[in-house]
């Protein structure tokens, strides 16, 4: 039972928050703090923290459990390490030795190209998403750190993307929005080039927000969490919204526009259409205005 594996490490490091385990997964570890703060980290260490179509179902579920739970208003999304061999990983992208023919297996034989809908989830979710990358984001790894609203990288952190080398490519956020992040030239060579960039390379093309020490990267995290849970939740998802919106097309004005219908259900005006339809009534929005 992995519940007895508690406290579980997942950075090294001092903890400087209690973590409550919150769910069980065969590759994920969830927990959560009183302090508003979730930690999801992918737990296969020995793979580089390659994801396989049941990590990313069971990620889906945590994001999901997450939204739901309206304690929670920051993610610090990470990778476990070190693996045995000393190496850590953010994540190495879709799991090579599950690819079949037409994507990567489930335990069914099926192929599924099922992290789509985990990127979505973290893209439009109404709260902070930080990852923490120490060692390799890489292919659908980096994809998955470019979707969190901020990064913080150990000095150890490598970036990079190899889908030209080993057969894949990512065509929706994982080249559209990085070359929003670090422009297009920048983001062709990224791609063209298959290269890897250290963190000092990721922070200048403004990949990430900062680097900081291996020991103290999850301490770090928990302070950036801090700091945005001192402030405004509405102020926080509607920016967030906001910035979805500028590149994210139709998708991104109905996640911002719902901010709105949600702020608007909160007014006495919007209450007036509902009870007067409850009362079968015409409504009277006498006293909403019609301010400028
Ligand atoms: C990460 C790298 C650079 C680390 O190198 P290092 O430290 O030298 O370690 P290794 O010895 O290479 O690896 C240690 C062990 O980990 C295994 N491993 C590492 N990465 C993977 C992986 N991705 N899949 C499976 N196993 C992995 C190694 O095999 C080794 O284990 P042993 O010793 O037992 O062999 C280096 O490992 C590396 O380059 N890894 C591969 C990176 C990669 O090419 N990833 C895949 C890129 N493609 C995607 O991510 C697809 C994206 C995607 O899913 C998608 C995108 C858009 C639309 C749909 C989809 C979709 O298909 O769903």
């Amino acid at each position: 039972n992995r519940f007895d594996r508690r406290p579980r490490q997942v950075l090294p490091g001092k903890p400087t928050i209690e973590w409550e385990p919150w769910g069980e997964y065969q590759d994920v570890l969830l927990d959560r703090s009183s302090e508003g703060i979730a930690r999801v980290a992918i737990d296969r260490p020995t793979k580089r923290n390659a994801f396989r179509p049941r990590t990313v179902m069971e990620l889906c579920d945590a994001f999901t459990r997450i939204r739901d739970d309206q304690r929670l208003g920051v993610v610090l999304f990470t990778g476990v390490g070190p693996a045995d061999d000393g190496g850590y990983a953010f994540c190495a992208g879709g799991d090579q030795s599950v690819r079949g023919d037409g994507g990567y297996l489930d335990e069914e034989g099926l192929p599924r190209l099922n992290v789509l809908d985990l990127q979505r989830i973290i893209r439009s979710l109404p709260k902070v998403v930080i990852a923490l990358v120490a060692g390799y984001a890489i292919g659908g790894g980096q994809v998955l750190h470019l979707l969190c609203d901020l990064s913080l990288a150990a000095e150890n952190a490598v970036f990079g993307q190899t889908g030209p080398k080993v057969g894949s490519f990512d065509g929706g956020f994982g080249a559209g929005y990085l070359a929003r992040v670090v422009g297009q030239r920048k983001a062709r060579e990224i791609w063209f080039l298959c290269r890897q960039y250290g963190a000092e390379e990721a922070l200048k093309m403004g990949l990430i927000n900062e680097i900081v020490p291996l020991d103290g990267l999850e301490a770090e995290g928990v302070r950036w969490a801090r700091e945005v849970l001192q402030h405004s939740p509405t102020a926080i998802r509607c920016l967030k919204a906001a910035f979805n919106a500028e590149t994210d097309g139709l998708a991104g004005l109905q996640e911002l526009a719902g901010q709105a219908t949600h702020l608007f259900y909160r007014t006495d005006e919007a209450q007036e259409g509902r009870n007067a339809f409850l009362q079968k009534r015409r409504p009277d929005f006498s006293g909403s205005g019609w301010l400028p």
